[in-house]
């Protein structure tokens, strides 16, 4: 179903040729490449166990003892009292991030970065003509491993969103295609969390519906889905379809990062709002952080059930060191700079400006963001 082999991309016509391309443990990996010692061991980066720091990424090692990003890493410590513990170097995964990307552009402009060791790239025109994409990922994983001295996984799909699955599916060091032909065996079995978008409440939604796989949701009527889940059910079927007409959109680094969200009914209730902010406040975070920066300037923006739409915004004295920060600012907002409460809202969101690469905001700032923190 799913081929590893140059054979796969064979004589099938590609309508596109998506690339994704993910670094394996990435900062961990490159702990372990700059400090020879660390090979072949567990390694956790992230904060300080022995505050609230919470772990950024584990080596594969110390993910064999249950270790995983976001976990307290008293918790990782717990699991592995052996692990070697230790805290970020933006500079450095900067670097390699720079590195990796300008690899990419040697193969088309059409390259999106999503993180520092996340892009996808559209090959469907080659720079130099090379027709077949999973020569191209091979290329490029040999590039990276040569230049960084470190591995990427790969995945080859028709689209993105299959390119990304596909990514993650033999990590570390993999290379996964599915030619277009291949498309819907493969999806006919994958659980619908592996749809990238697909949180645990989602899947929670679907299970209690009977809806395992992308298999079950194909068969399904796209009115029902749509009554029954909302933009989310269309969203949804079209996957499971195997559809996703999203183009690799080439970037400069966005300059504000933002959650929203439209509900499906107006809401009057401001704790239930502010449950919400709590979602997006730990969404931006963690989001932020992934990409390697953080903002200084949060903004609420809201929509009340008459479509008035306003904007309130506050600038911190210093960038936020965790979510629960944003989410205070952000409902500190919602209380006091909005009619919350007293006129129902269709339409809630946080964003972030004012981005910043964390290094050069904890140099400027701190001089210690990260202890404890991440
Ligand atoms: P990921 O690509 O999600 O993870 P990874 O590269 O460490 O491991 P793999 O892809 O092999 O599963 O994230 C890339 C980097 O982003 C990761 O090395 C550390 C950082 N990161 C965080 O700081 N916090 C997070 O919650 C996550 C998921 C990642
Ligand atoms: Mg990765």
């Amino acid at each position: 179903m799913v081929k590893t082999k140059r054979k796969a991309a064979g004589r099938v016509t590609w309508p596109r040729k998506i690339i994704h391309i993910d670094m394996d443990a990435f900062y961990a990996a490159i702990e372990q490449r700059d400090h020879p010692d660390y090979r072949g061991k567990p390694v956790v980066v992230g904060g300080d166990p022995r505050n609230r720091g919470v772990v950024s990424t584990a080596s594969y090692e110390a993910r064999k003892y249950g270790i995983h990003s976001a976990m307290p890493a008293a918790t990782a410590k717990r699991l592995c009292p052996q692990a070697i513990f230790l805290r970020p170097r933006f500079e450095a995964y900067r670097c390699a991030s720079r590195q990796i990307m300008s690899i990419l552009r040697q193969h088309t402009e059409l390259v999106e970065p999503v993180s520092l060791d996340e892009a996808y790239l559209d090959v469907t025109k080659h720079k130099l003509h090379i027709d077949n994409p999973v020569i191209v990922a091979s290329l490029i994983k040999q590039n990276i491993a040569a230049v960084t001295h470190l591995t990427a996984s790969a995945g080859v799909a028709p689209n993105l969103f299959l390119a990304k699955i596909a990514s993650d599916f033999q990590k570390p060091d993999g290379l996964t295609v599915i030619p277009p032909d291949a498309v819907q065996a493969f999806l006919k079995d994958l659980p619908v969390r592996k749809i990238p978008g697909v949180g645990p409440v989602t899947e929670k939604g679907l299970l209690a519906k009977g809806i395992k796989t992308c298999g079950d949701l194909a068969t399904l009527d796209s009115a029902w889905l749509t009554r029954t889940f909302g933009k989310t059910g269309l969203f949804l079927y079209h996957r499971a379809l195997g559809v996703d007409e999203r183009e690799v959109e080439p970037h400069t680094e966005r300059k504000q990062y933002s959650a929203e969200e439209t509900f499906e009914k107006d809401v009057l209730d401001t704790e239930w709002l502010k449950s919400q902010l709590r979602v997006y406040a730990e969404e931006i975070y963690e989001g932020l952080k992934k990409s390697g920066r953080m903002g200084n300037t949060l903004v609420l923006k809201v929509k009340y059930h008459d479509f008035e739409q306003i904007t309130r915004s506050k600038t911190f004295a210093r960038r936020p060191e965790n979510w629960q920060e944003i989410y205070r600012i952000a409902c500190l907002l919602l209380e006091t700079k909005t009619l919350a409460g007293r006129k129902p809202i269709r339409l809630l969101g946080v964003g972030m400006s004012g981005l910043r690469p964390l290094a050069e905001a904890a140099k400027v700032e701190t001089g210690d963001l990260f202890d404890g923190v991440l």
